[in-house]
């Protein structure tokens, strides 16, 4: 390690005096003034992870779903993953050691993990706006001497994808954006030669792109699918701001369709997010009604799919659904009871859901909000491509759209083009209009709230962040509200993104659901040592 260049280096990059941040659920993400030092120092690092994994490290800087004055960075490891847990930690230390703390930080971190410092080092970089954050990323590569390869714009599972191509030798894909392309849409387009329903019914979607690099990527993408999939682009960057007023966040969580999309009735449309990571679909009934079809029901519909075809080609294997707290109280009722598939809960983040789906052949997981994918064990794979060569037609048609679907799902992470294209491709095979599939189950009435305390961290949860440990007394007083509902359920987690608490409450009616998510938001005012306004019912 030459010392002296990172100390010079590190000085243009200097970190603002007194700035804490945490590599939270989905990396560092403020402001995006006081992230060049953040950025610089994920350069180094990346450099570290790379030498003692042997591996491509990928670094994305990207905002995702937050305002466009915002930006974040994460790291990608070897396979695709999210970063590991005693990575976050160093991330969090190097990203707030003051300047002449630095070479300390970096030596200790080689020391605890055991990295070759001799050993080469090679870093693929994407972004989704801010260039000159991702020239920051590239000094700090290459004053470690790591090598590196810069993709430009790129959504982020595009980069997750580059990261477990290259780390696989290839076998996964080609580490292009062509690669990409091609892998996707030539599932994509065998998947929907199959099916029997035609017409532009199942052929054209209107797709919002959060006014973020989905657009632009779907738009070099649409052809390489045009065969099977029509997509007309809205928010795509040319005149709105990122995430403002549209795409998957402002959907879900407004329940309310995006500016600046028009929608007739019955037409099936879908929000990406800021980075296309994130997927929602939804439409507005003959009466002009918005139907919201989230996470859970893209689960619920895929998951029913895999298992049709798994009876189908006479594997017994098995396949799990992973949700977290936020999944609606139907869709688990409906996998479970009508479906038949177990379920799952863990915390909130994409990393928790990821490692769950890990432990089945095939794991199905999504957060309500819309981050997931499907996961196929190596060895099913195997199955499946093995089967597609020996099972006489109609089983062998089975296990041909099995691997396709394989093919179609970005396996390093979820991703909003392969959600919508696996989506769009059984909607077809099976003939379901998008009120159909809405039809499958009735989602519970419910409410989401933030409420300001002093301190979040005061609130510790168990249970998959379904009970709440401290502060003493506030499980309690949840217990005793929910019980004065029907059908009801409510839980309260600090946020792992924003200053706040937050608190989700489902019950029978939309009316009681706002007034449990009210009453719980008051307890954690009392309890929680809440600060401002106490919160007010109404919304
Ligand atoms: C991040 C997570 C997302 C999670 C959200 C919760 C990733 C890639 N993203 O965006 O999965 O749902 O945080 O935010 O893991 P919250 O903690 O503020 O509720
Ligand atoms: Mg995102």
């Amino acid at each position: 390690m030459d010392l002296g260049a990172i100390t010079k280096y590190s000085a243009l990059h200097a970190k603002p005096n007194g700035l804490i941040l945490q590599y939270g659920t989905a990396g560092f993400r403020t402001k995006a003034e006081h992230l060049d030092h953040v950025m610089f120092r994920m350069g180094l690092l990346a450099v570290l992870r790379s030498k003692q994994t042997k591996s491509t490290i990928g670094v994305m800087v990207t905002a995702s779903h937050n305002p466009e004055e915002d930006n974040g960075v994460k790291l990608v490891d070897p396979l695709g993953e999210m970063l590991a847990p005693s990575w976050e930690e160093h991330a969090t230390c190097l990203a707030n050691a003051e300047e002449q703390d630095m070479q300390r930080v970096l030596i200790d971190i080689s020391e605890k993990e055991a990295v070759n410092l001799q050993q080469d080092a090679f870093v693929v970089i994407g972004r989704d706006t801010s260039e000159k954050l991702s020239q920051s990323v590239i000094d700090g590569v290459t004053v470690l001497g790591g090598q590196f390869h810069d993709y430009g714009l790129l959504t982020t599972p595009q980069l997750h994808y580059m990261v477990y191509c290259r780390n696989t030798g290839g076998r996964y894909g080609k580490a292009t954006i062509e690669g990409y392309y091609q892998k996707l849409s030539k599932a994509f387009v065998e998947l929907t030669k199959q099916a029997s329903c035609s017409g532009d019914e199942y052929r054209s979607l209107k797709v919002d792109c959060a006014n973020g690099i989905g657009a632009l990527k779907l738009r070099e993408m649409e052809h390489y699918f045009s065969q099977g999939l029509s997509v007309q682009l809205f928010n795509d960057g040319s005149k709105g701001k990122l995430n403002h007023l549209c795409g998957a966040d402002f959907v879900k969580s407004h329940q309310k369709p995006p500016q600046g999309m028009e929608i007739k009735s019955n037409e099936r449309c879908c929000s990406f997010d800021g980075d296309a990571d994130r997927i929602v679909y939804y439409y507005h009934d003959a009466d002009g009604h918005f139907h919201l079809i989230d996470g859970d029901k893209i689960a619920t519909l895929i998951s029913s799919f895999l298992k049709e075809l798994l009876v189908e080609i006479g594997e017994s294997l098995n396949i799990g659904v992973v949700q977290t707290a936020y999944a609606n109280g139907s869709s688990t009722r409906y996998l479970e009871e009508v479906m038949k598939v177990p379920v799952y809960c863990t915390k909130t983040g994409v990393k928790h859901l990821h490692h769950k789906a890990q432990e089945f052949d095939i794991g199905v997981y999504f957060e309500a909000n819309g981050h997931g994918t499907a996961l196929f064990s190596t060895a099913v794979e195997m199955k499946i491509k093995q089967s597609a060569e020996q099972l006489e037609d109609k089983k062998r048609k089975a296990a041909k759209m099995l691997e396709n679907i394989i093919d179609l799902f970005n396996q390093a992470a979820g991703d909003a083009i392969s959600d919508m294209l696996v989506i769009e491709a059984i909607l077809a095979l099976k003939g379901l209009t998008v009120q159909q599939w809405d039809a499958l189950y009735t989602d519970l009435p419910n409410r989401q709230l933030k409420v300001q305390v002093a301190d979040r961290r005061v609130i510790s949860t168990t249970d998959a962040e379904r009970q709440a440990v401290t502060p003493p007394g506030l499980q309690e007083a949840i217990n005793d509200l929910v019980k004065k509902y029907k059908l009801s359920r409510a839980f309260v987690r600090p946020s792992g993104t924003e200053d706040v608490v937050r608190v989700y409450a489902e019950a029978d009616s939309q009316e009681s659901a706002d007034h449990l998510a009210h009453e719980v938001s008051l307890a954690v005012f009392q309890l929680a040592g809440g600060i401002g306004e106490r919160p007010q019912p109404g919304f």
